[in-house]
């Protein structure tokens, strides 16, 4: 059959769409012509109030006029640069304006073009750390059960999600998993971070005596697990990791893809904690969702583990055409300003009193099994319908769309992430919507 050389615009047969339901989309497509603020506007004109931040990037909300024109600038002044031995000005101010934001300690940037390559790269220079320093025996890699790390090799390697993993084969070998923190018989309908569970940390001494500590390059974990359906750290969970770590000279790496630019109040979840890492992986807030990008964050120990040798030589041998891309440079310098200008971390630290009671309120409402909450971010754990796991909260996710409310769902867990300049009205709008949707719920 000869291809059709001109598809019609409205033709959604050709793009495959990512973690998407693609021929039920295609029967009823769900498109957005429109943003601006904390909303949505559909191809049929309705405003739809944005639960999610798109997909937990659009910390700042839509269409910002500092990050539009930055952006429209660098394209027509410097629209790309080499980024193999060239460089560009605003690749390096984005990375000290980086550094100034993240916790002291954090002290070098390595740009990737999203939270996936962040992982990568991550785990990359912890194993490439050790071996300049002459311990290249540190390859093993660990990660955690229900954890999420992007959707490369390396990051579905350590990750701890079935359905991203099952299909694609063996995967990295030298990788072990730590149990993840679910416990809701336990910690069901916590407000913040629940009181049980730090011990699960105590794990990583059993992957230890296992190994050997002499064969551990790295442990990676999300603060907050975001994308498995949002599960905070029990109280000294990370404090406990961050121990037994040192104690046995492996690198611990902070997953803050999502956590990262403000999510809980704070610029970075290991502020929030007090935990620091040795590395933290970011994206998505960075730009604001708005040019793919992200950011390895280093302690100085690594970075200059590097240093070393004859000065004509490239000290490591990773990067992307795209680290530290102009327009996504300048983008990146602008979301910054918009945080820090607008006050928006400060504004999630002081809703999120007000978010963690309107979440809250919808305790007792038809399935609802467990809610959980930290900075600007919700969870509403759903019963399964038996034999059907994921459709009840994709019938609810169906339900607000046509509401006017986006939330996102994963499994049958109700995730909640708006942009952080939502207002305490938009917060009783979303509840408020929310609750329809589970009233209405068979
Ligand atoms: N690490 C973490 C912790 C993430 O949450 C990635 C890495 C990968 O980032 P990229 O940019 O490669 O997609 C993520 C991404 C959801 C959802 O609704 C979460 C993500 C992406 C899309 C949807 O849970 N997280």
């Amino acid at each position: 059959m000869a291809l059709d050389r001109n598809p019609t615009p409205n033709d959604l047969s050709a793009f495959w769409m990512p973690f998407t339901a693609n021929r039920q989309f295609k029967k009823a497509p769900r498109m957005f012509v429109g943003a601006s603020g904390m909303y949505y506007k559909t191809a049929d004109g309705r405003e739809v109030l944005d639960g999610t931040a798109g997909l937990w990037c659009c910390n700042a909300g839509h269409c910002r006029p500092k990050i539009t024109e930055a952006i429209q600038k660098q394209a027509a002044e410097l629209d790309y640069a080499p980024a193999f031995q060239m460089g560009h000005p605003k690749a390096f101010e984005l990375a000290s304006a980086v550094r100034d934001m993240a916790p002291e300690g954090m002290e070098h940037v390595f740009f990737t073009n999203s939270g996936s390559e962040s992982v990568e790269t991550a785990l990359k220079i912890a194993i490439a750390y050790h071996r300049a320093r002459g311990e290249g025996a540190r390859t093993r890699l660990i990660g955690r059960e229900r954890g999420y790390h992007g959707v490369n090799f390396g990051g579905i390697s350590v990750g701890g999600i079935v359905n991203n993993r099952k299909v694609f084969g063996s995967l990295l070998t030298g990788v072990d998993h730590l149990p993840h923190t679910h416990l809701p018989d336990q910690n069901a309908f916590t407000r913040g971070q629940p009181e049980h569970g730090a011990y699960l940390a105590d794990d990583l001494e059993r992957i230890v005596a296992l190994h050997g500590a002499e064969t551990i390059a790295a442990v990676i974990v999300e603060p907050m697990a975001g994308s498995t359906g949002v599960l905070m750290p029990p109280k000294g969970y990370l404090e406990r990791l961050r121990e037994i770590c040192t104690k046995h000279g492996i690198l611990l790496i902070f997953d803050e893809v999502i956590t990262g630019f403000g999510r809980l109040g704070s610029a970075f979840a290991a502020d929030h904690f007090g935990v620091l890492p040795d590395m933290m992986t970011t994206a998505k807030g960075l730009t604001n969702g708005v040019i793919p990008m992200g950011a390895v964050l280093t302690t100085a120990a690594i970075h200059d583990a590097f240093m070393q040798g004859p000065e004509h030589l490239i000290e490591l041998f990773h990067g992307y055409t795209y680290s530290g891309n102009p327009i996504a440079s300048a983008a990146g310098i602008a979301t910054l300003q918009t945080y820090r200008e607008e006050g928006l971390f400060e504004n999630a630290a002081a809703l999120a009193p007000y978010w963690e009671d309107a979440l809250h309120s919808l305790k007792g409402l038809p399935h609802v099994i467990d809610i959980r909450n930290m900075g600007l971010i919700g969870a509403v754990e759903l019963a399964p319908i038996a034999g059907e796991p994921t459709k009840r909260a994709f019938t609810a996710f169906l339900d607000a769309y046509e509401k006017g409310l986006l939330i996102r769902t994963t499994g049958d867990i109700i995730a909640l992430s708006p942009p952080l300049m939502i207002d305490k009205a938009q917060i009783d709008e979303l509840f408020g919507k929310l609750g329809d949707v589970l009233k209405a719920l068979d």
